[in-house]
């Protein structure tokens, strides 16, 4: 490079603004929608159970104005085994040297417990903090809990608390997200690109099929069972260039779980391999045949070895 390019280079990056934010809230708050809808694409999983997020997943958004990385956690709830521990450490670490964080209500919902406790977590963080009050689509009847209860915390009116931000919004429909966007860069730092500008995800490949195969199998089982879930791709390699192979196993917790897993006649399965397929040849742009397998093992969630292997590790 020239030393004039070198120099445009760096006035230019005078301008930009850079830097992390961080999407804490409690579970099935809507933090997943909202950042694919940021970054316009599905990178994260969604379900109407709570605890669909597992690991915390980054969504990179970049126009003239510079670069978000969004940081997406699992939602905040208290559980006693290994995984539920790894979970909340996910969404604790999420707020360690980020620029701002995004603490995600869900309006539709009055306050409960995991609440009282996200916002007891977040009160000692020293970056900004905006409050997206979610879901503004379905009216927002429990709206003014939210922020009664940030000014219990704080001792304060809303008005008079400084770095923080109190702004509706919904993620699913996009209203408002454009003034989420406007707010959060002008809390960005002065910086450089930390990612390419056309990479609006870090995440592994084995790890994004994993997770869609199991939204596929949250959004089919009911209740309980999606918690007992989980997937290892155990293979995942191109077929003659045009073809993506994928075997991957799902585990749940107890004998009578597979066989619900498997349905009559291996229907429940089948259609969970159907659908991911769908969307994985979409992400993957590659035809997909995916060969789909159910292993009971009791302990995964406790097991510290197994969930490295799942990438469920610090
Ligand atoms: N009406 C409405 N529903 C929404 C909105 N955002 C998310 N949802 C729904 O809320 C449910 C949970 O959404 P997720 O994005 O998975 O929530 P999450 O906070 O990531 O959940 P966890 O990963 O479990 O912590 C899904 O059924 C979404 O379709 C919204 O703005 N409006
Ligand atoms: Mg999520």
């Amino acid at each position: 490079m020239s030393p004039r390019v070198v120099k445009a280079k760096k006035e230019k990056e005078k301008e930009l603004r850079c830097g992390f934010v961080a999407i804490i809230g409690r579970p099935n708050s809507g933090k997943s929608t909202l950042l694919n809808h940021i970054v316009e694409e599905k990178i994260a999983i969604v379900s109407p159970i709570p605890q669909t997020t597992r690991t915390m997943v980054k969504g990179i958004y970049t126009d003239e104005r510079g670069q978000i990385v969004f940081i997406d956690t699992p939602g905040w709830h208290r559980g006693r085994d290994h995984l539920d521990r790894f979970m909340s450490q996910a969404c604790l670490d999420a707020t360690d040297g980020v620029d701002c964080v995004i603490h995600l209500a869900d309006t539709s919902r009055p306050i409960g417990e995991e609440e009282f406790q996200v916002v007891d977590r977040l009160k000692h963080v020293k970056v900004p903090i905006i409050v997206g009050l979610n879901k503004i689509d379905l009216k927002g009847e429990y709206m003014a809990q939210y922020i009664s209860l940030w000014e219990d915390v704080k001792k304060k009116k809303v008005d008079e608390m400084e770095n923080f931000v109190l702004l509706p919004l919904s993620g699913r429909d996009g209203t408002q997200v454009d003034k989420l966007i406007d707010l959060v860069f002008s809390f960005m730092p002065v910086g450089p690109f930390f990612y390419e500008q056309d990479v609006i995800s870090d995440t592994p490949k084995r790890q994004v099929v994993a997770d869609m195969i199991r939204e596929k199998l949250f959004l089919l089982t009911r209740e309980e069972l999606p918690h007992s879930i989980a997937v290892v791709i155990d293979e995942m390699r191109p077929v003659k260039g045009k073809t993506t192979f994928i075997r991957a196993t799902v585990l749940v917790e107890r004998d009578s779980q597979k066989e619900i897993v498997i349905g009559a006649k291996g229907q429940m399965i089948k259609q969970v391999g159907i659908m991911a397929r769908a969307e994985l040849e979409n992400l993957l742009e590659t035809k997909v045949f995916i060969e789909l397998y159910v292993k009971t093992s009791k302990h995964w969630r406790d097991d510290p070895s197994m969930l490295a292997d799942m990438g469920y590790q610090a």
